[in-house]
């Protein structure tokens, strides 16, 4: 299994996956702050030019929550994705998409967006901010008890959001969310490679 990635991006939420699954993988770093994104090897994987992607021995995917679909179908012994048939793959299907509502938001609130509910397939940031207090109001997690690769997405999101960015209001619910995200020795794993990494690019620029 290959991931391309690059610190300090949305490629954390694939690495962090990769970290809960424990399965051997390697990282090929994409140095999207100097242009390799848009080389021709890199566009014949994702012709948007972003990361994360993912090979599986042939088989590309790109999409963050995509990646985050597979992974979890791919390794089932890591418990992160409900089996189909199960009635609980509903929800956490809806939780995976749902990152497509959220980049919306976040986009409407940073950029000042005016855009009228019924045109914007996010509906409004008032709204997505309100869908996910209330997911978040039982917890722990997305679906319960269970951690899945859901809580991959969405605590990635909510930690870019609150934490890094600053655009999304950190309500009581993300707080402790987050928190809980930020507990596990997989992110921490993950977050200490990515800073690693950014270290060294830092260092040689
Ligand atoms: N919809 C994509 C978005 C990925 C994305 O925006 N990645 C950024 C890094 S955070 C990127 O690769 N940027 C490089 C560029 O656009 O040139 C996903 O969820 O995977």
């Amino acid at each position: 299994m290959k991931l391309f990635w690059a610190p300090n991006s949305r490629a954390m939420r694939a690495l962090w996956m990769l970290e809960e699954i424990g399965q051997p993988y390697e990282r090929i770093l994409i140095d999207i702050r100097n242009g390799a994104q848009d080389r021709p090897d890199y566009r014949a994987i994702n012709p948007l030019g972003k990361v994360p992607a993912i090979d599986d021995d042939g088989v590309i995917v790109a999409e963050s929550g995509a990646v985050i679909a597979y992974l979890g179908d791919r390794y089932p012994a890591a418990n992160l994705a409900p089996k189909i048939g199960d009635r609980t793959r509903g929800p956490y299907l809806k939780w995976l998409f749902f990152t497509a509502c959220i980049e919306g938001a976040i986009l409407e609130k940073f950029k000042k967006l005016d855009v009228p509910k019924s045109t914007a397939g996010w509906g409004s940031y008032a709204l997505v901010v309100e869908a996910l207090d209330q997911a978040l109001q039982k917890g722990p997690w997305l679906l319960g008890d269970h951690f899945t690769g859901a809580d991959v997405v969405i605590g990635s999101d909510l930690w870019f959001g609150c934490d890094l960015f600053k655009i999304i209001e950190k309500r009581p619910s993300f707080a402790a969310y987050i928190e809980r995200c930020l507990a596990r020795p997989a992110l921490q794993r993950a977050m200490a490679i990515d800073k690693a990494a950014s270290e060294a690019a830092a260092s040689k620029s």
